[in-house]
């Protein structure tokens, strides 16, 4: 059930009923324009995602990465024997790797995520690194997903949210999703979440607007991901990579800019853009500390522990449900 793409490389069938479909013709015809962050993830965007969380800009990975090296023993401690690791939109499981080295008593890991390749290579790469370990995927939207993956059903669960994608949804949409993985981990769960926090513009901007162009690289792939699977005749070249900082909202956004006056087909749907007009493709919310607690509340989960690291701040938090 779910969202379910097509594999990566193959056309999607065009017909409504299509999420991708319906909410890319959604999105394009509301002013002002939008598309879903999550319809960056095809096989190259997930790549090109890889690259980010390299470039010496973007902080959030490295600085998380290092702050669950040292704070792992401390997690590990509060993970009951025989549990299964369920991680919500797990990329390439690259942190997952450092719970799992702590917390050798994790019997099951079930990824969620909505690329097929990077959930396959990923699985992969861990069951061959961790050969006692139960790797049990599942492929769709995490957003979506009402149940935990089969196999990880009847264990103690750890929800695992790293990387600020929580960052990508609005607060009442975080609270929102909060609330249904609680429901979805049930009652004796523990949740460990990573979110950024809120800095100077001067920081967070280079982070979305990286100096080799990869951000710009990943944003306009949205662009060539809807010309392959919807039959879209995006000329992404034609598009300009904007990251801007909304600080009443407290968070970046990122923008696709039309360079000239164009008409832009999506299936039989003609999408029309005068120069200067954007595509919303991204917002990444920023929350203090307080904040990012209080939604956790709102939406039922006691706030066990906090940590914070240094500068550039990144916050990892556990939630009892
Ligand atoms: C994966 C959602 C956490 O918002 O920082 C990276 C995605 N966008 N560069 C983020 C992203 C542009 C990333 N998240």
């Amino acid at each position: 059930a779910g969202v379910r793409l097509a594999d990566d490389d193959r056309l999607a069938e065009v017909t409504p009923g299509n999420p991708f479909l319906d909410e890319v013709i959604g999105g394009l015809s509301a002013t002002p324009k939008t598309l879903p962050a999550k319809y960056f993830y095809d096989a190259e965007g997930s790549r090109l995602f890889e690259q980010i969380c390299a470039l010496p800009e973007y902080y959030l990975t490295r600085t998380e990465t290092a702050l669950l090296r040292e704070i792992a023993p401390e997690i590990a401690a509060r993970i009951p024997d025989g549990a299964a690791l369920v991680e919500f939109g797990s990329g390439a499981s690259t942190k997952t790797r450092i719970l799992l080295d702590a917390a050798p008593q994790v019997s099951v890991y079930a990824p969620i995520d909505i690329s097929p390749t990077a959930l396959d290579e990923a699985a992969a790469s861990l069951r061959a690194d961790y050969p006692d370990l139960i790797v049990a995927p599942l492929v769709e939207d995490f957003t979506q997903a009402l149940t935990p993956p089969e196999g990880a059903r009847g264990r103690p669960l750890v929800g695992f949210f790293p990387g600020s994608t929580i960052g990508n949804f609005a607060p009442d949409e975080a609270e929102a999703l909060l609330r249904q993985a609680r429901a979805l981990l049930g009652e004796d769960a523990m949740f460990v979440v990573g979110a950024d926090v809120a800095k100077d513009p001067a920081v967070l901007i280079p982070a979305y607007d990286d100096a080799q162009g990869v951000t710009a690289a990943f944003n306009r792939n949205v662009l060539v991901h809807i010309n392959r699977e919807l039959g879209g005749t995006f000329d992404p070249a034609a598009f300009a990579h904007r990251a801007v900082w909304n600080a009443a909202e407290s968070r970046i956004e990122m923008h696709l800019e039309s360079i000239r006056d164009q008409i832009v087909m999506v299936g039989d749907h003609g999408f029309r853009f005068a120069a200067g007009e954007t595509i919303h493709t991204e917002n990444s919310y920023k929350y203090r500390p307080e904040a990012f607690e209080a939604i956790a509340r709102r939406a039922g989960w006691t706030v066990t522990r906090r940590w914070v690291s240094a500068d550039p701040t990144f916050a990892v938090y556990i939630l009892a449900a």
